[in-house]
């Protein structure tokens, strides 16, 4: 039996991830193909309350705490990730560890400092970039109360999700799965449309390992 695909939407704050992640999670399950939607971070299990706190500015953390934070909430859905996608369900994550880094880097951590925690984690088969400028995300009803939906912050995390793109397009580090930027500006159905066309070829199911993020070697 062939596994399911491991596909994760990446993008700033409004660009879309969620309704996009919704509307492919339907097609998908209208074209009979299993899946699971796994939202990061993931607020329901104890680490993910400290980070909700966090976000919503009730709680303050040391930067790099919350990052390791955000990481661990990765790390103790991955093992379940795996199973998941073994068992032939393909898993659709709308955030992963890309904005892990991105959003941390973007507050003066070093780069290489924020990838490490999340290396060996499940690596992707696909990563979807939905790509818009911070000024036109704003314009689509403002930001929330969140701690980083500020449009400073937003260009930043912008400029550092170019960064990997270029690296992994570059393949400079390793394992990360194909990366595709598709253009968030446009309406929903045109950018549902775009993201059907890569994910469709995944739909059958993948033949290949698991590999891990950042490493060579693949998962046993
Ligand atoms: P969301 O629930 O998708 O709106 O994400 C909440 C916020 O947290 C959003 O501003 C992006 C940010 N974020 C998501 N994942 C990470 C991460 O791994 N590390 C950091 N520092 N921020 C993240």
């Amino acid at each position: 039996m062939l596994r399911g695909a491991f596909i994760v939407i990446e993008g700033l704050d409004r660009s879309g991830k969620s309704t996009q992640a919704a509307m492919l999670v339907s097609r998908l399950e209208g074209a009979n193909v299993p899946v699971k939607l796994q939202k990061f971070p993931d607020r329901t299990t104890p680490i993910g309350k400290m980070i909700d706190a966090y976000l919503r500015s009730e709680s303050d953390l040391d930067d790099h705490t919350i990052h390791l934070l955000f990481s661990a909430n990765r790390w103790e859905l991955a093992a379940q990730l795996e199973e998941t996608l073994k068992a032939g369900i393909t898993v659709l994550c709308d955030r992963y560890a890309f904005s892990g880094i991105a959003f941390s880097a973007s507050k003066g951590l070093p780069y290489e400092w924020c990838r490490a925690p999340d290396r060996s984690l499940p690596a992707p088969d696909l990563t979807i970039f939905l790509d818009i400028a911070p000024e036109k995300a704003m314009e689509r009803g403002g930001y929330g109360d969140e701690r980083y939906e500020k449009e400073e912050m937003q260009r930043k995390v912008r400029e550092l999700f170019r960064r990997m793109e270029e690296e992994i397009t570059k393949d400079t580090h390793g394992v990360v799965g194909a990366w595709t930027t598709i253009d968030a500006s446009q309406d929903k159905e045109a950018v549902a449309q775009d993201i059907w066309q890569v994910v469709e070829p995944l739909t059958d199911g993948c033949s290949n390992v698991i590999r891990r993020l950042w490493q060579q070697s693949p998962i046993p």
